[in-house]
């Protein structure tokens, strides 16, 4: 009984699969403690005991990558189908990394392809950050850090259970602050009070089911961190309990874990996105403004919208189109009478400098009359579609009716896939594909003919799931793909349809791709942007797009965004200006909207909302070098765009659940209203000075300037036309003048904004190249320039000089947090006359503002 001594918030639920009775709780040989008034989702009653009998492990032994270990148990466990002998792999693979994984060493199981890189095991890496301690019998794992002993991870907690449809396995916890596990509706940080979340890819609008991202950071307190990511791609349920502790159950694979120690939380990412692949760099276009709506029913109202919005002189680089396009909804063709001039209208919005993107759904129309639709009658001859369990063609139901799925893991289907697209865009020309319903998404359960009665389809535990089953709403799981079945692959099927919507639009175009998926899984920054579903209008959904967006960052997809004034039900136009105006410092900046509802481009609303949402793009425009800069940064090195302030302020216990408010790259602070009526923001400043950025130059700089020495809320004014955005001390932010498409703008003056620091130094750069050829990082065609600031001078220092600069110039430079008027201004070796200063009176330690121009 001694062994049922736990204390409450360390119980390890011994019924994750089922609740348990205290005979049933008995026979597993767990502890059956009743407690008070714990409801559902409380403490579990049923618990396992101090040292459950599991695995025994036997000695270690060196190998090419590290050390392996047998480990067997002699009991069977109560689940169906043990997997009685395990084989142990642990690879030190960098100072920062562990790499360790568990699998039957009798009959190779499932495991993830695609996503990581060949492991990069190394079994002589001289002193790591990490330590690796085993309780060998029951087997267990403790992984601590060197420097300061912390344990990271203690599998001792818990039994570790491996059976063929059922893999558990619990580890303690370094703290209770931990980010990840998406993709969730959920703040930054998770909620550790007996909570639990599902992996399993769904269309579920508003909950932001639709990717699954097995990783998760953890900040010790300390201002260090270190992240667990588990490649596993089959349904999966973590526990989250108050201990801290965490329990893993998934339905299949094996257990691949990879443990990255920092130590600062940026390196953690860095060393994530390492395994993961480095995001793709995406066309500069892309990061202008998109409009979109379901609902623009004919080539003559898109392009009325292109107008309106040029006459209401908003920036837009790129117009879409939804299902409306489409003839019967079937993809790879355009309805001939509303859409007819469809190849027409591109050529225009190009002639524009726009682009234009059309959205493109996995399922192929399986009931035209046989000879009318290509796409499918290629794709039945060529065998890309997903089989049943009995090898027929699986039969779903989305938007065109009865449809086949094509099956991404097939090589053959990458060459059809190719075939449509190459196709299609040589009558359209389009310069993306939106990649939606890629779940996948199906509205009837499993297929049209149901799902055969099966361990697949029924296993022994289905992980919390909405509608219960893992075929609802998607594939019967026991559907056959080229790799494995759907069971396995499920949650793989955004990934494989994103990389090869990326590799078509690569041959057939010979540009960079841009390719938006709704589903994902790690991995996917490589090949897409990602938008976070269908969110509806209104300010809750608004103020919880920021963790959606932040989370994406350190799961390695930094192009993304939530639909700017919200996708579901009628917006505002309150909450439609503050969702431009935080949608303008989303990495990927998309206005759009479901079918029934009120219009809600900018220019529909009163002069005054527009001139709010034309300042707020505007503002965006003149910020696309550094945005870019930033995509450079993650591309070249994995780190993050949109990033939370516990990234760059990692020791400030203030910024560990910050997720109102986030920066761009460690110098930009956003701000954003997120309340209805709101006029004035409370927003976090951590230590340092800060510079505001809006309203300048304008007469109202008085409080431009802020100095705080701890950190501290600070309550700003936020009228409607204002996003409250500051500049961080020592940062120089290249900008250029903005236009109506980044076509227009590229060829703009560029602007430098120097941000002194107290001690008057600041420092910034720009990558710069032709924003659309592949690989201008890797094969050297780009331009790098540092620059560099002192309180009297500020120099940019090329370090690469490859083309796209040629011609353009710099045209002003503000600095800010000058200690003196300056008597004098020279640039390039000449007098400047066309210089003005203005004070910032808030401050008694005066400090101007020196505003010039170089030409
Ligand atoms: O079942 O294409 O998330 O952005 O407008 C709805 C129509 C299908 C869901 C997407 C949304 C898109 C809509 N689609």
């Amino acid at each position: 009984r001694d062994q049922c001594g736990i204390a409450v918030e360390s119980r390890i639920n011994c019924g994750c699969d089922r609740s348990l009775s205290r005979a049933d709780c008995e026979a597993r040989g767990c502890c059956y403690v009743p407690l008070p008034q714990s409801g559902l989702g409380g403490p579990p009653w049923c618990f396992y005991p101090v040292r459950y009998p599991g695995y025994k492990m036997g000695p270690l032994l060196p190998t090419e990558k590290g050390q392996r270990a047998t480990l067997a148990r002699s009991a069977p466990s109560y689940l169906p189908r043990d997997i009685p002998t395990l084989q142990l792999d642990l690879m030190p693979e960098t100072l920062g990394r562990l790499h360790l994984t568990l699998k039957d060493p009798a009959s190779p199981r499932y495991e993830v392809p695609f996503v990581t890189s060949q492991s990069r095991g190394h079994k002589d890496i001289q002193n790591p950050l990490y330590d690796v301690d085993f309780q060998p019998d029951p087997f267990g794992f403790i992984v601590r850090r060197k420097s300061n002993g912390r344990v990271l991870l203690n599998t001792t907690i818990g039994p570790l259970l491996f059976a063929d449809q059922y893999v558990q396995l619990s580890t303690s916890m370094a703290s209770s602050v931990i980010s990840g596990l998406g993709e969730h509706y959920t703040p930054i940080t998770l909620d550790l009070n007996w909570t639990s979340v599902s992996l399993w890819n769904r269309d579920m609008a508003s909950a932001n089911l639709y990717g699954s991202h097995p990783f998760f950071l953890v900040q010790e307190g300390d201002g260090q961190a270190h992240g667990v990511f588990l490649l596993n791609s089959n349904a999966m349920e973590v526990f989250l309990q108050p201990a801290p502790a965490l329990t893993w159950v998934t339905v299949g694979g094996i257990l691949d874990f990879y443990i990255f120690l920092g130590p600062s939380p940026q390196s953690v990412v860095q060393q994530y996105h390492e395994v993961i692949g480095y995001p793709m760099m995406p066309p500069y276009w892309s990061l202008g403004f998109h409009l979109c709506r379901w609902g623009y029913t004919s080539t003559n109202i898109t392009r009325t919208v292109v107008q309106l919005m040029r006459q209401a002189k908003i920036p837009l680089d790129v117009q879409w189109n939804d299902l409306d396009y489409a003839d019967q909804r079937r993809v790879f063709t355009f309805d001939l009478q509303r859409f007819g001039d469809l190849p027409r209208m591109v050529e225009e919005f190009h002639q524009l400098g726009m682009k234009y993107v059309l959205i493109l759904d996995p399922g192929i129309s399986s009931a035209s009359p046989p000879g009318s639709y290509k796409p499918f009658d290629d794709g039945l001859k060529r065998g890309v579609f997903i089989k049943n369990s009995t090898g027929q063609i699986l039969i779903g139901k989305v938007w065109p009716g009865p449809t086949a799925f094509p099956d991404f893991t097939n090589p053959t289907t990458q060459d059809w896939w190719t075939d449509c697209i190459r196709v299609f865009h040589s009558k359209v020309p389009v310069d993306g594909l939106w990649i939606d319903m890629n779940e996948p998404s199906n509205f009837v359960q499993g297929s049209v003919d149901g799902c055969p009665d099966s361990d697949l389809e029924k296993p022994p535990y289905t992980p919390g799931v909405i509608g219960g089953q893992l075929n609802a709403g998607t594939l019967c799981v026991s559907a056959q793909q080229y790799l494995s079945n759907h069971y396995n692959l499920h949650n793989l099927y955004g990934l494989t349809e994103a990389i090869a919507t990326h590799r078509a639009l690569l041959k057939v175009k010979s540009t960079r791709p841009f390719v938006l998926s709704r589903s994902s899984f790690p991995g996917l920054g490589r090949f897409s942007a990602h938008w976070t579903g269908d969110v509806r209008s209104d300010w809750e959904q608004l103020r919880f797009s920021i963790p959606g967006v932040l989370l994406f960052g350190l799961y390695g997809v930094p192009l993304v965004g939530a639909d700017v004034c919200g996708f579901g039900g009628d917006t505002t136009e309150e909450l439609c200006v503050r969702w431009t105006q935080l949608g303008a410092f989303y990495p990927f900046m998309r206005n759009h909207n479901d079918k029934p509802n009120a219009p809600q481009e900018p220019f529909v609303f009163s002069q005054q909302a527009q001139d709010a949402m034309r300042t707020a793009i505007t503002l965006r425009y003149s910020l696309l070098p550094f945005l870019y800069t930033l995509f450079h940064h993650t591309h070249s090195s994995g780190s993050t765009v949109a990033r939370p302030l516990f990234l760059e302020f990692p020791t400030d216990p203030d910024c560990q659940t910050i997720d109102r408010q986030f920066l761009w790259g460690s110098s930009l602070l956003i701000s954003p209203v997120l309340e209805e009526g709101a006029l004035e923001v409370t927003a976090y400043l951590p230590p340092g000075t800060w510079y505001s950025l809006h309203n300048i130059p304008s007469n109202k700089i008085e409080s431009l300037l802020h100095i705080v020495f701890k950190g501290q809320y600070i309550l700003f004014p936020a009228p409607l036309d204002t996003i409250n955005v500051h500049v961080r001390e020592g940062s120089i932010i290249p900008q250029q003048v903005p236009a109506l498409t980044t076509t227009a703008s590229r060829r703009n003056p560029f602007t430098l904004i120097v941000a002194l620091s107290v001690g008057n130094w600041a420092k910034g750069e720009l990558f710069w190249d032709d924003g659309e050829s592949l690989d201008t990082f890797e094969h050297g065609n780009y331009s790098y320039v540092l620059f560099f600031a002192e309180e009297s001078y500020v120099v940019s220092k090329p370090v690469k000089l490859n083309g796209s600069l040629d011609g353009l110039v710099l045209g002003e430079v503000r600095v800010f947090g000058v200690r003196a008027p300056p008597t004098s201004v020279w640039a390039n070796g000449q007098k400047v006359h066309d210089f003005s200063y203005s004070q910032d009176t808030k401050v008694c330690n005066k400090r101007f503002i020196l505003i010039f121009k170089m030409c």
